[in-house]
């Protein structure tokens, strides 16, 4: 499949996927929501692939936000379309996946870019990185989902101060409130994204998306997290994954997923 906005390849069980729009410091138009939609979708349908690596391709910026000058004209209805058309095709679709992604963040992440980043399940960031949610200061506020997953990742004092600031944050900052999980350099960031993505690969493929959805499941209104765990951890005992698993342990080898 051939895209526009976005880089696209498979390798060794890793579909890197990286945006791809330099001269708008990557900013997310609609057509690049779509492809991303595209790639993601058919990387989750692939058993071959075990995880998802997302980045940007300008070495300033990870995303620079949702594109300014598309949503610039919208009224009430365009806003509120796209923004449930942009969740359901791009950020809950990402955040649902069963196949784990890990956003290599490596420059600006902001208002829409960094909600792409945390619907990703694991952040990692550049040291030259710098996140934000600078929407309050267009006049309009995170419309990607920012106001719920910023407060479940660092709470709801501090996403209050982000958001209602409109301020950025060091990689450095965003590491020590929770926001990114590891900082490197820039020459290493891809390599920590792939070493993280390989530890993912020695696991059960079947186990990692029952845990993603129970860790998903708490945090959405309505479901009791605790019964999900209870019912996807009674569903892994079906699996061969799981025999696989257990038999390997007996049999004091390395499991075969
Ligand atoms: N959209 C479109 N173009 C962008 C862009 C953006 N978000 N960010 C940068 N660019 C373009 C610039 O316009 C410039 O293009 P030319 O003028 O050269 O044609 C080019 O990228 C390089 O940018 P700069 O010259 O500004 O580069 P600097 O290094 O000086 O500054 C910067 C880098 C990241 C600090 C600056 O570019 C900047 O402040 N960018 C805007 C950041 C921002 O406010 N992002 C938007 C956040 S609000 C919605 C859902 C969600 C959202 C909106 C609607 N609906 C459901 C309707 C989300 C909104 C947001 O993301």
């Amino acid at each position: 499949m051939s895209y526009e906005n976005i880089l696209n390849e498979n390798k060794d069980g890793i579909c890197y996927i990286t945006i791809n729009r330099p001269k708008q410091l990557n900013a997310l138009n609609g057509a690049t929501i779509l492809e991303l939609n595209k790639a993601i979708t058919k990387a989750n349908n692939d058993n071959s692939i075990r995880c998802i690596i997302l980045t940007g391709s300008e070495a300033k910026a990870f995303v620079a936000g949702a594109d300014i000058k598309e949503f610039a004209a919208f009224d009430k209805k365009d806003g509120e379309n796209l923004a449930r058309q942009g969740q359901k095709l791009l950020f809950d679709l990402l955040e649902n996946a069963t196949t784990p992604s890990i956003a290599a963040i490596n420059g600006f992440a902001l208002g829409g870019g960094l909600e792409l980043a945390m619907a990703c399940h694991i952040r990692i960031a550049s040291d030259n990185a710098k996140m934000g949610l600078p929407e309050v200061s267009l006049g309009v506020i995170p419309g990607y989902g920012g106001t719920q997953r910023l407060a479940h990742l660092v709470g709801k004092g501090k996403a209050m101060e982000m958001i209602t600031t409109a301020g950025m944050l060091s990689a450095e900052e965003a590491q020590q409130w929770g926001l990114v999980n590891h900082v490197c350099s820039q020459d290493e960031l891809i390599p920590m994204a792939e070493k993280i993505a390989s530890k993912i690969k020695h696991n059960s493929p079947k186990a990692i998306s029952k845990a993603i959805k129970a860790v998903n499941a708490g945090f959405t209104d309505g479901i009791n997290g605790f019964e999900v765990e209870i019912s996807e951890f009674g569903s892994c005992f079906e699996t061969p994954e799981f025999i696989e698993g257990t038999t390997a342990f007996m049999e004091k080898r390395k499991a075969n997923f």
